[in-house]
């Protein structure tokens, strides 16, 4: 157990393993977040998991070899792979998106490592586990949203001996190939022990493991540094799409409610980003869920700090004067986000999101305008339970409703996207398709992960509804986006210079999708090859922000990063706590792995019973 090698690696996937050599048209999948189309951001769970086991004495690696792929066409996986000597490999399958590649780097893994057990993990891990397990590259599945604890004692185990039999969340197969699915038990009330993400570790673990690009969460990163923070596992609302409703929770996680970070340790959190980043802070979920007490108490504390950095804010209820007015004593800067989905009241209230009038929402914006929001962003959504093509395209209709109202405010701004590529497993609606108005085209982890490498997300999709069919989800949100395009024309909010490139990218993408369609009809051979070749560049330029002008979804950033001196206390103290663990954690675990040796036990052989 040599001192600074790594005792686990958790590798990121890339959504669909081979996407530099063969053509796919993503489509606007990941047209609102960060990430481009190869989903290269990881699961913020990876940071935590690697902070808590590092604390005690062991070395956790993150690759994120989506993001190396992406920057470095000469990247090479395998070989990269190859080198690595951990004790055990991790993948995140959190995202089903990922079903495609992660499969793919289990088998490398295995490939070079035939000994070294491999574990999956994350929301899909935790869905699909009996089939997952099943696949000979996967040796355990742990499931759960909280596996830091379950993987510590599996560290232990594989380095010091023990049976897995006694690990919560685990999934795994004794040496005969039998599944052993132990108790999901692990479910914690409390999750104040943690920072979700770990900024702490991400920037300890660049230089411990010398690599930047390994913990880059998204390709433009350094360019555009926000930073984001979990303010709870779990979730009190019950949208039918959502695979992280409470239903999906209970379901998937076996969680009854959800687990509240306390305020103390949220603003500690955001003290801490202030120290190395100057851009905004995403606040995930509405603080609210927690009950109205605990919201203000987070406020409390954050008018007592002297806060720089701009916050914003999930709503996921209408907000009075009284709730604007507390933020904005408390922070110099904010702004909102909210996930309309539909701007018609009957389907939000089929979803189960933001059940309200249009009038409570339409007052919460005035409220948040008066009280200088920075910006408010509005998401839609083409695909959601029993919207026709009509009533999607139409939330364009309302946008301009609302830029009439607040007089064209350029605060305002409106997103849309497909639900897409999939509809989330254990949400409500891919559970009973039926009762939602889906049909679902897909159910099990295989047929997802063959249906990533179909050539356009059209074909990707796992559901259309009673109401739209895959082409009419596609048409639909092509000619939304053209109709909000228009709309921000007419009100000054985008140049005609943006516009019409939005326009003709759409007109682009609309080309691509016919002549993949008539492409699909070939029979194997040379010509198909040659012309889905052909389309290689424009299919690759239709996957990033399809649906809007570039960069209308980024906040505009003052100041990147923290100031010289806070950044200069910071890397000292990361210094320190390097310097504190290696001498007062991993030699311990390193000496009692020699002693253990020197009496002649070889403990990852007892480990596997
Ligand atoms: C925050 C969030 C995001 C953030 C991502 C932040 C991040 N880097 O993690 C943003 C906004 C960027 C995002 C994007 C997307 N999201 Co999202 N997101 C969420 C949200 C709101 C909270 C997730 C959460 O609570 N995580 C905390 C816990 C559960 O996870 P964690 O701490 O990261 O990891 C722990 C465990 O999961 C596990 N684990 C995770 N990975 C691994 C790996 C190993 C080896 C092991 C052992 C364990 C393990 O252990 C960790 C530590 O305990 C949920 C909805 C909800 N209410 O839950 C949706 C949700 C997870 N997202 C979802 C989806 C579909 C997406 C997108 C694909 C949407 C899209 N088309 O753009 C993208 C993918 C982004 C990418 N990879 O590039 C779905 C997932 C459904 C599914 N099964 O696939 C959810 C459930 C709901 C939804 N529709 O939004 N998302």
């Amino acid at each position: 157990m040599p001192l600074f090698a790594a005792d686990f690696v958790l590798l990121h996937p890339p959504s669909v393993y081979d996407f530099r050599r063969n053509e796919f048209m993503f489509g606007p999948t990941s047209d609102l977040i960060p990430s481009t189309p190869v989903f290269e951001m990881y699961p913020m769970g990876l940071t935590t998991i690697a902070d808590y086991l590092e604390k005690e004495g062991f070395n956790v690696e993150i690759v994120n070899v989506a993001h190396r792929m992406v920057i470095d066409p000469e990247y090479d996986v395998e070989r990269e792979i190859a080198k690595l000597k951990p004790a055990l490999f991790g993948i995140d399958l959190h995202w089903l998106p990922h079903a495609h590649g992660a499969i793919e780097l289990a088998k490398i893994a295995k490939r070079y490592h035939s000994d070294t057990p491999v574990i999956f993990g994350g929301f899909s891990s935790s869905y699909y586990q009996r089939e997952l397990i099943d696949y000979p590259w996967v040796d355990m599945v742990m499931r759960g949203d909280s596996t830091e604890e379950p993987l510590l004692q599996l560290l232990r185990s594989l380095r010091f001996g023990g049976s897995l039999s006694s690990i919560p969340n685990l999934t795994w197969k004794k040496p005969d190939g039998t599944v052993v699915v132990n108790e999901l038990s692990h479910v914690p009330e409390s999750i104040d022990n943690l920072s979700i993400p770990n900024y702490l570790y991400t920037m300890r673990s660049v230089f411990k493991y010398r690599s930047l690009a390994n913990v880059i969460p998204y390709v433009d990163w350094l360019d555009y540094p926000i930073t984001a923070l979990l303010t709870s596992r779990g979730c009190t609302l019950n949208c039918a799409i959502c695979g992280g409703s409470e239903f999906a929770y209970q379901r998937i996680f076996n969680r009854s409610k959800p687990a509240f970070r306390s305020p103390q340790a949220l603003v500690k959190d955001i003290l801490l980003i202030q120290e190395f980043s100057g851009a905004p802070i995403f606040l995930i979920h509405d603080l609210r869920q927690g009950g109205e007490e605990h919201f203000q108490r987070f406020i409390d504390l954050l008018s007592k700090e002297r806060i720089e950095n701009e916050l914003i804010f999930e709503l996921f209820y209408p907000a009075g004067n009284d709730y604007f007015s507390v933020i904005t004593k408390a922070v110099p800067k904010f702004s909102l986000e909210m996930t309309l989905e539909s701007h018609l009241e009957e389907l939000r209230e089929r979803n189960g999101k933001l059940v309200c009038s249009n009038e409570e929402i339409e007052t919460t914006l005035e409220g948040a305008l008066k009280n200088g929001v920075n910006r408010i962003d509005l998401f839609f959504m083409v695909g959601i339970p029993w919207q026709t093509y009509r009533q999607a395209v139409e939330c364009s209709d309302y946008c301009r409703h609302l830029l009439e109202r607040f007089h064209g405010d350029r605060r305002l701004c409106f997103f849309n996207a497909p639900l897409a590529p999939f509809l989330d497993p254990g949400s409500l609606a891919f559970e009973s398709p039926e009762e939602y108005g889906y049909r679902r085209l897909r159910s099990t982890l295989e047929e997802h992960r063959q249906a990533l490498t179909a050539v356009s997300w059209k074909h990707v999709l796992n559901y259309e509804t009673v109401n739209m069919s895959r082409d009419d989800i596609v048409n639909a949100t092509y000619e939304t986006a053209l109709r909000l395009a228009e709309v921000k024309l007419d009100f000054g909010i985008m140049d005609r210079e943006a516009h019409d490139q939005v326009v003709a990218k759409i007109e682009a993408s609309r080309r691509a999708i016919d002549e993949i369609d008539r492409i699909a009809q070939l029979p194997e051979g040379a010509e198909r090859r040659e012309r889905l070749a052909a389309l290689k560049s424009t299919v690759e330029e239709m996957s990033v922000r399809t649906l809007g002008a570039k960069d209308e979804l980024k906040w505009p950033i003052t100041r990147r990063f923290g100031r010289t001196v806070q950044v200069s206390k910071l890397l000292f103290k990361l210094f320190l706590t390097e310097v504190y663990l290696l001498l007062f954690k991993r030699t311990k675990l390193s000496l009692k792995r020699l002693y253990l040796t020197l009496r002649g036990r070889r403990p990852e052989n007892q480990s596997r019973m």
